[in-house]
């Protein structure tokens, strides 16, 4: 009989209990001190030994034949090498690149979220090994908020630190009367905390607020974007028109004198600008509560009725990710801004305006104490880099330029691409664009625990060791635990721990010292330990040695300010505590901003109809596509896991779409249905529901894409919604994705569906 084991693991998405038997994960429970752990996990076994693992290094076949567009990336067959000649042939490679265009060829942004362990994080690994050769091309910015990285820092301050600053959730359960949700508060989406998360918190700390008696309001094409638990008013605005909605609070706060004058002088500037752009004495047009229901689709009665709410008590306004994730998604973030100050309540408990709640598990939840320690990426000489989301723009333009923050910007010539630890042919938007975009490079490297449709884009597979086999550490980047991770099984096949791959290959290179500094992994574990150890012996914590850390529990540490209160020192007094804008205040209109002269972003915030509609795409395709975060995976992660999968339609990934849509089309529930624009078109199973508002249709994000490149569009069989989004950026200011802006037709699928291969690895040849 093979021995039991149980150990802990930590991923993304909390702390699991594995059971290991016989070599293998057999299951993976959630921590019992977690009160509402994640299904996830429950995707662990089968993903992890599942048959899409990628086994042994492999080379695309036309590629290694010396023949690279043969066949195209992403349609080809691989050939299976061994460890030593696939790392022969990228030292090779690199070493030709560098010597031929520099390092400033090499394109290593490699975005993406890869796994939990603060040693094996996959895209350090990579930079700290290209570094030690003389650097690399990166991306700046992220998928998530990255409309909010760039704008906020011109008119509130930087994003990061004001999300890690955002008001607690017990502070708005003891004083708000409402919270109003721009796009909802997604339960499913705070499963989820970079790093890792302990406890998830956000169900009692949201219950708590029913209890005490705060109202919500779901402004969101989704009633389950809020918690039943709320027992939220649903407010569906049409996707993209939140700027014209909140223009309309905004217009009856001034017409009926319910804004605060006090506030809005003292604390901000160029509110001028904005009363003149509201009651439409700078453009002639009122952007009154009519104004805004016939862009919103909500009645003018209603919106009035809501300002006036929002007045009369403490009112919290949230922003989800999602909202910005958007066509001119830096508009609502702005008015939001806008529209607290004019409430004249930013900086009091339960007041003001917070751009990210339920983003993550932890924020306005908990904070990390202090920072854990990480090894380091070194020094990057190469200073290029492009807005993480141009990556489609840069292979198709090289030498081409584009405005970003105000400066005009040239692209650089990505021959070599290297991706370790994301999966961009699922996060990327417009897929058949990308992989056009990805046949530019002279050659494509690809890490990988599965063979994702990233992975069969690429000349040189390497298979890498997945989180739960290696040793590591979890503690999340804003969370208050230390989670020990312990190797449960072996790699399977031939898969190697980045680390280790990365030390072979500098030894090739001779910079085998300048990588390892002498250190084995389990060597950079123990300093990274005693790094983390120290610092939190500077604020008072006591932490084992390595051994014991490693052989114990989670060890949750102190809430460093679980009274907090954003902004509240600027409102207590603002010439100690200025805002770092150029004016040290709220920036209701930015001087900066209005110099950069862009067509797509003004000085003030300022409605721009969503980019599909305005060119009149709304007849052909009257649905509005939205592509949100899944319940049942992280991304693409564990999508061939049993949870992920239980919740495929007809094998496919399901659509969320009104009984009154699906009738006009006969379409039934559990249907195969076919997703179309000019973009793409993919496959999905129908689930018919009321939860999603008419007009708009729902589809996960996730599936790994499937295409049938012998099917008009190469048609994706498995439903993944980036086949159909554009990848158009949300504007010239800050180039940030806005997937969430789309239009599609749903048909009946007719005949015999395809099977869906996406979960099986790609076709395997002989060497050349
Ligand atoms: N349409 C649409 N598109 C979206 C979004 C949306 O809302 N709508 N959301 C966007 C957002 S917010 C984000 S953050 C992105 C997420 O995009 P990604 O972060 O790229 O998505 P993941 O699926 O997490 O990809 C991580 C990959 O890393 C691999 N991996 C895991 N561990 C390791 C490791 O240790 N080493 C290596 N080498 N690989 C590893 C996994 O197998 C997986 O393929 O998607 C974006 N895309
Ligand atoms: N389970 C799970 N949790 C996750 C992740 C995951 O993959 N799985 N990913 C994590 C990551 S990387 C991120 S960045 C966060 C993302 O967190 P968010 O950005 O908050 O999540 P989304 O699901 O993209 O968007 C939230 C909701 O916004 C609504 N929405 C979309 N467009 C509009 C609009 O124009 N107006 C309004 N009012 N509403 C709109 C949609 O209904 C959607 O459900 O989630 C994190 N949490
Ligand atoms: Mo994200």
């Amino acid at each position: 009989m093979s021995e039991r084991q149980t150990k802990l693991t930590a991923s993304h998405w909390g702390v699991g209990l594995a059971t290991i038997e016989g070599g293998r994960v057999v299951s993976v429970a959630g921590h019992p001190a977690d009160p509402a752990a994640s299904e996830i996990n429950a995707n662990i076994p089968g993903s992890l030994h599942g048959r899409a693992r990628v086994r042994r290094p492999a080379v695309r076949k036309s590629w290694l034949a010396g023949r690279p567009g043969a066949v195209p990336r992403g349609q080809d067959s691989f050939v299976e090498v061994s460890w030593e000649r696939a790392l022969d042939l990228i030292a090779a490679e690199l070493t030709r690149v560098r010597a031929a265009h520099g390092n400033r060829g090499i394109f290593a942004g490699s975005y993406g979220w890869s796994s939990a362990g603060r040693f094996h994080h996959a895209q350090s690994q990579l930079k700290r090994f290209l570094n030690t050769i003389g650097g690399f091309v990166r991306s700046e910015g992220n998928y998530s908020y990255n409309a909010a990285l760039g704008l906020m820092p011109h008119i509130v301050g930087p994003y990061r630190s004001h999300v890690a600053q955002a008001t607690r959730w017990p502070v708005i359960a003891k004083h708000a009367d409402l919270v109003v949700m721009f796009g909802g508060m997604a339960l499913r989406n705070t499963q989820v905390s970079d790093g890792g998360v302990s406890r998830h918190r956000m169900a009692g700390n949201l219950a708590a607020c029913v209890e005490n008696g705060v109202s919500f309001v779901n402004i969101s094409p989704l009633r389950s974007d809020a918690a039943e638990v709320l027992r939220a008013e649903w407010m569906p605005a049409r996707p993209g028109s939140d700027t014209a909605l909140m223009l309309g609070l905004a217009h009856t706060l001034l017409r009926e004198g319910l804004h605060d004058p006090a506030f809005l002088a003292r604390y901000t500037v160029g509110f001028d600008r904005i009363e003149a752009y509201l009651t439409g004495a700078a453009d002639g047009v009122a952007k009154d509560a009519d104004w805004a229901e016939a862009r919103t689709g909500v009645a003018a009665e209603r919106i009035r009725a809501l300002a006036r709410r929002m007045a009369a008590g403490r009112t919290m306004i949230s922003v989800a990710a999602g909202v910005q994730r958007t066509d001119y998604g830096e508009q609502p973030m702005w008015m939001a801004v806008t529209l607290a100050a004019m409430l004249g309540q930013i900086g009091l408990p339960g007041g003001g305006y917070t751009v990210g709640y339920g983003v993550n598990a932890n924020i306005g939840n908990i904070e990390r104490p202090f920072r854990w320690g990480t090894i380091s990426q070194g020094v990057n000489p190469v200073t290029d880099f492009i807005p993480v989301a141009m990556i489609s723009e840069m292979l198709l333009n090289p030498g081409g330029s584009y405005r970003y923050q105000g400066e005009t910007r040239t692209f650089p010539e990505a021959r070599l691409v290297w991706w370790a630890g994301g999966n961009p042919f699922h996060h990327h938007q417009d897929l058949n664009r990308l992989h056009r975009a990805f046949q530019t490079p002279d050659t494509v490297i690809v890490n990988e625990v599965n063979w994702t449709a990233t992975a069969r884009h690429a000349d040189i597979v390497l298979p890498v060791a997945a989180a739960q086999e290696r040793t590591d550490f979890g503690a999340g980047k804003s969370d208050n635990a230390l989670v020990p991770m312990p190797r449960l099984v072996a790699p399977v096949g031939e898969a190697r721990v980045e680390y280790d791959i990365y030390a072979d290959l500098a030894a090739r290179l001779g910079v085998a010292e300048d990588f390892t500094e002498g250190k084995t992994a389990d060597g950079w574990l123990h300093e990274i330990w005693e790094l983390t150890r120290s610092r939190g012996r500077e604020k008072g914590f006591d932490l084992p040695d390595w051994e014991s850390f490693l052989a114990g529990d989670v060890i949750a540490l102190d809430d460093p300010s679980p009274d907090q209160v954003f902004l509240a020192g600027y409102r207590a007094d603002l010439e100690a505590h200025p805002l770092p804008t150029p004016s040290g205040r709220i920036e209701i209109f930015s001087e900066t901003i209005a110099g950069f002269d862009l067509p797509d972003c003004k000085g003030h915030p300022a409605w721009f109809p969503p980019r599909d509609l305005a060119a009149g795409q709304g007849a052909a395709y009257p649905l509005a596509l939205l592509s949100g975060q899944p319940k049942t995976r992280l991304h693409s992660q564990l999508d061939n896991g049993a949870y992920s999968l239980s919740h495929k339609v007809a094998g496919r990934e399901p659509v969320l779409i009104h009984p009154e849509d699906a009738q006009a089309r006969g379409i039934a529930e559990g249907a195969v249905v076919e997703l179309y624009n000019a973009r793409g078109r993919c496959l999905a199973g129908a689930r018919v529901t009321d939860e999603v508002h008419p007009g708009c249709v729902f589809l996960w994000t996730g599936a790994w894409w499937d295409p049938d490149f012998a099917a008009p569009q190469a048609r994706d069989r498995h439903g993944n919604p980036n086949v159909l989004t554009h990848d158009l950026r949300t504007s010239s200011l800050t180039q940030s994705p806005a997937a969430h802006s789309a239009r599609v037709e749903v048909r009946r699928f007719e005949g015999t569906p395809p099977p869906v291969e996406a979960h099986d690895p790609p076709a395997f040849d002989a060497a050349p």
